[in-house]
């Protein structure tokens, strides 16, 4: 191993081969769920430099059949699923992109921005509305995610109501191959249809097809207005009926549409009593709607304004209160960005972030609840999310005053098993945003089919049959079965 990474040292300088010291930022998940050990974490600084990294990494592998060592792309290591760190079996190279930022250019007459893998969400953000552009993916991580993790799990958002996931955001690719080859699909073209769409089987990948360096993605007109409303209401059912007043009334408007429980609020009172909560929190659900105008704000506020009294008259919400300002719509936002911290600080948890047809969601959200009662007494159930998509967080905490560790080793395969067979039974999908990472792989070999399960690895073994990217990922395939 010493001699591949002085073969990796000459590439990308020694300065930028991680092997000693505190790694745990690359080494430990976002959620703590695993910390693993890396061979080394590589930075490598451009595409040409992630190219040689993966054909000495290649080579290394052909040469020694035996050998264990794969590659773990990662971006801002800010995944939920376990999907961007290694194993503990040191054999495992992280290649961080952190180090390629760069945005290569902007096309205004096109409506795209060419923009390397590392670059940060929010950095993203920033230089499109400086080009006076919105780059329109936004989530509580943006801070420290990475637009290359974002296509690598094609992320979703605050805002997929109106503006589609980041697939649908991506117009283009490059991409170094498991081979070690660089595939430049950075068209940005709008329509193209020579062929299988190799962008799309990239997306949401998670590292293990590809390498993605750089993207061209889509930007949207500035709105000259963003309102937020917040809304309590009684039932999920009432939720529903509003999210079809919202839609009827503000049309293309609708950037927004977040359902949050009263647990969940309730998490974010206690660990960021900080936060002032827009309504008190007596009610079981509240909503976040948010209207973005390209016309005028007087209008977008009338909009906003009948859409409420609407909902008044129809009797789905209970009260109302509408943005008076920019500064008080990004404060309704930051309540809802950090339930994910409230619920983490409340202690370890499970996530689910499923998905099912918008309309089916009332009638899961109640039966499921009624048999996570009935099977683990006392059980928390932080429910929130997109309900504009259908994509909820269907979270679960350990009863209160329990040991928070206990409860997951004892009940979280059960947890999980009630949660993805209820989604199986309303057809839903067991992942709607974070992907799988390590920890769904069995449970996509259960709720996904055989046929589509064959179809994923001939994909996986004839992009990268030596099994070098992120092994162990989405769909298992042991070397064995590959080489
Ligand atoms: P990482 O965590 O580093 O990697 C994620 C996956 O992508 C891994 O499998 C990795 O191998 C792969 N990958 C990373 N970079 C590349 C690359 N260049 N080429 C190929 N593969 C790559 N997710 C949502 O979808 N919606 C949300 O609303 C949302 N909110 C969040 C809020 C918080 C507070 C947190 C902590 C997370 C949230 N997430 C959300 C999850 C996470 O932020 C997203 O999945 C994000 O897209 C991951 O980006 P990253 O750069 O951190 O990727
Ligand atoms: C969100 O929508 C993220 O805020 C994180 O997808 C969800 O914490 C979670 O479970
Ligand atoms: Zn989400």
């Amino acid at each position: 191993m010493q001699t591949l990474l002085d073969q990796i040292r000459a590439i990308v300088g020694a300065a930028h081969v991680l092997c000693e010291g505190d790694l745990s930022a690359w080494e430990q998940d976002w959620r703590k769920r695993s910390r693993g050990k890396a061979l080394a974490v590589v930075r490598p600084g451009s595409t040409q430099e992630v190219a040689r990294v993966v054909q000495v990494c290649a080579q290394h592998r052909a040469q020694n059949p035996s050998s264990q060592l794969s590659i773990v792309p990662q971006g801002g290591n800010t995944g939920l699923v376990v999907g961007s760190t290694p194993d503990s079996t040191g054999h495992q190279l992280v290649l961080s992109m952190q180090r390629m930022q760069a945005v290569r250019s902007i096309d205004a007459g096109n409506l795209t921005m060419t923009v390397e893998s590392g670059c940060i969400l929010k950095q993203a953000q920033d230089k499109a509305r400086e080009a006076g552009f919105l780059y329109p993916l936004s989530l509580g991580a943006e801070g420290s995610c990475t637009v290359g993790g974002n296509l690598g799990t094609n992320a979703g958002g605050t805002q997929v109501v109106r503006y589609g996931n980041t697939r649908e955001q991506c117009l283009g690719l490059e991409v170094v191959t498991a081979q070690g080859e660089v595939w430049h699909g950075l068209s940005g073209l709008r329509k193209d249809n020579t062929g299988y769409d190799l962008r799309h089987l990239y997306i949401g990948s998670e590292g293990t097809l590809g390498i993605i360096t750089a993207a061209t993605m889509k930007l949207f007109p500035l709105p000259v207005a963003q309102i937020g409303a917040w809304a309590s209401l009684d039932t999920v059912e009432d939720a529903l009926t509003l999210l079809g007043l919202a839609h009827r009334h503000l049309g293309a408007d609708l950037t927004g549409f977040e359902l949050m429980g009263q647990f969940p609020l309730n998490l974010v009172a206690k660990h960021f009593p900080k936060l002032r909560q827009p309504l008190e929190l007596a009610s079981p659900y509240f909503v976040l709607i948010e209207s973005s105008s390209l016309s005028n704000p007087a209008q977008a506020n009338e909009a906003l304004e009948s859409l409420m009294q609407a909902a008044l008259d129809a009797a789905c919400v209970k009260d109302v209160v509408l943005a008076s300002s920019l500064a008080q719509s990004r404060s309704f936002w930051e309540i809802r960005e950090t339930i994910t911290l409230a619920q983490a600080a409340e202690g370890l948890n499970i996530k689910h972030d499923i998905s099912v047809p918008i309309s089916r969601i009332p009638e899961f959200v109640r039966q499921t609840d009624q048999l996570l009662a009935q099977h683990f007494e006392g059980v928390r159930v932080v429910c929130f999310g997109h309900l504009g998509d259908g994509n909820l967080h269907y979270n679960v905490q350990a009863p209160a005053g329990t040991n928070t560790e206990k409860f997951l080793q004892a009940n979280e395969a059960q947890v999980n098993q009630v949660v993805f067979d209820a989604v199986a039974k309303f057809g839903g999908s067991i992942s709607a945003e974070h992907g799988i990472g390590s920890l769904k792989v069995e449970h996509l070999t259960h709720y996904k089919s055989p046929v589509a399960l064959a179809q994923m690895r001939a994909i996986k073994q004839a992009l990268d049959p030596q099994n070098l990217l992120n092994p162990g990922r989405v769909v298992n395939c042991d070397n064995s079965s590959l080489s």
